[in-house]
């Protein structure tokens, strides 16, 4: 059960074992990769799907014959494999252009290029059969307080989306968009910085319906968040439309790790949810398992597919360790003992009104708040159950 397969829809983007570990201080220390090799690797260790930015496969500038050509080798490679593209993205961030931003540079004929950029590889996401569409903004922020407009730039950022939005709805291409938040990095503070403020930010669109959220584990946790928690607040709003795995230690540059390689329990958490759903019912998450990790710097070619296997066999094995722990007795016993489903049941009984809830003197002038506020809820026990499930201790 821990060999993958097409069933797990695990899926990788271009960019991650194509990460030639480049970083701030150092060159790169693995050669080019091939996309072709790429799709046949990943299909190769049973992976579903294969996700890019139009330059990992289209360096940026390629004339259109080029073009042609590139993505018909790509595509060739998709179905000598029967790897799918579920998702596509654009790179608004590596081109000196956007080192100001895409959609919200100050220079407008920058975010008018932006848009162009963007519109091109909707028509190649459409003909590959891509159902979702990714923007993260990475270089939509400021290093200064003063030299941009917060308020102008959301407005700037509203209307690009708001455009592509209903470019795809004119074009009937069936494709959703999901907005990855990150706080920092490469831009010193990024515009949408967590998945709240992207949520927020969805709503005041014109075309939100189908504007969703890609949230990554180690995005929300360099803002100090919770993963699972802030993907359970997403999924209530019916807005998780696709999402980075990763791993991360802590609150410092985004590090990208294997899944699992940082917080293990959240890990274990975030993979109860997606696949168990929420205890009381709430719905789990139903679209690809994407991975967005970097092989390590330290890493040779070998280590590229060791780590990409990393990923996946440890989704399974948390898989495995979560459906235990819900199927244990002791666990289902600990969970009442906690009142988790208690909270289930709506706070006031149906149809009571304000009036009712006041003229109940059991709620508030009979209430035992020194009884109540003296309880223990086990959470420490129902922990412990999961952290022992999650070593394979029981
Ligand atoms: C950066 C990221 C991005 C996004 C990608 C869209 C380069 O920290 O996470 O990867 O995931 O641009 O999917
Ligand atoms: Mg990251
Ligand atoms: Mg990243
Ligand atoms: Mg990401």
């Amino acid at each position: 059960a821990t060999q993958p397969t097409r069933e797990d829809k695990f899926s990788f983007g271009l960019w991650t074992v194509g990460w030639q570990a480049r970083d701030p201080f150092g060159d790169a220390t693995r050669p080019e990769l091939d996309p072709v090799e790429s799709v046949h690797r990943l299909a190769e260790l049973g992976a579903y799907g294969v996700t890019f930015h139009d330059d990992d496969l289209i360096p940026f500038g390629t004339a259109s014959g080029e073009r042609d050509r590139l993505v018909a080798r790509f595509t060739d490679a998709l179905s000598e494999t029967g790897l799918v593209v579920p998702m596509m993205t654009t790179n608004l961030f590596t081109h000196p252009v956007f080192k100001d931003g895409g959609f919200t540079s100050n220079d407008r004929s920058v975010r008018r290029f932006a848009l162009r950029k963007v519109l091109r590889n909707l028509d190649l996401a459409a003909e590959l059969g891509a159902e979702t569409y990714v923007f993260w903004g990475g270089r939509e922020g400021s290093e200064t307080d003063s030299g941009k407009d917060v308020q102008a730039a959301l407005d700037r950022y509203r209307e690009g989306i708001d455009m592509l939005a209903g470019y795809v709805k004119d074009k009937g291409y069936g494709i959703r968009f999901a907005i990855e938040p990150k706080p920092n990095e490469p831009r010193g503070d990024i515009l949408l910085p967590t998945l709240g403020h992207a949520l927020a930010f969805i709503n005041e669109l014109e075309h939100g319906d189908i504007v969703g959220v890609n949230p990554e584990v180690g995005h929300e946790q360099m803002a100090g968040l919770n993963y699972s928690a802030g993907i359970a607040q997403a999924l209530w709003a019916g807005k998780l439309f696709h999402l980075d795995l990763n791993g991360q230690r802590g609150i410092k540059f985004d590090q990208d790790l294997v899944f699992g390689h940082g917080d293990l329990i959240n890990a274990f958490s975030t993979v109860d949810l997606i696949e168990n759903g929420a205890p009381g019912g709430g719905p789990g998450y139903d679209g690809p398992r994407h991975f967005d990790y970097k092989p390590l710097r330290t890493e040779d070619i070998g280590g590229v597919w060791d780590s990409a296997a990393a990923n996946m066999r440890t989704y399974l094995l948390l898989k495995e360790r979560a459906q235990a722990f819900r199927a244990d007795p002791e666990v289902q016993e600990a969970l009442a003992t906690s009142r988790v489903a208690e909270l289930s049941q709506p706070t006031l009984a149906v149809g009571e009104t304000y009036a009712e809830l006041v003229a109940d003197t059991s709620a508030f002038e009979d209430f035992d708040a020194d009884a109540a506020g003296a309880q223990g809820y086990g959470f420490v026990r129902l922990t412990q159950l999961a952290l022992e499930h999650l070593l394979g201790a029981r």
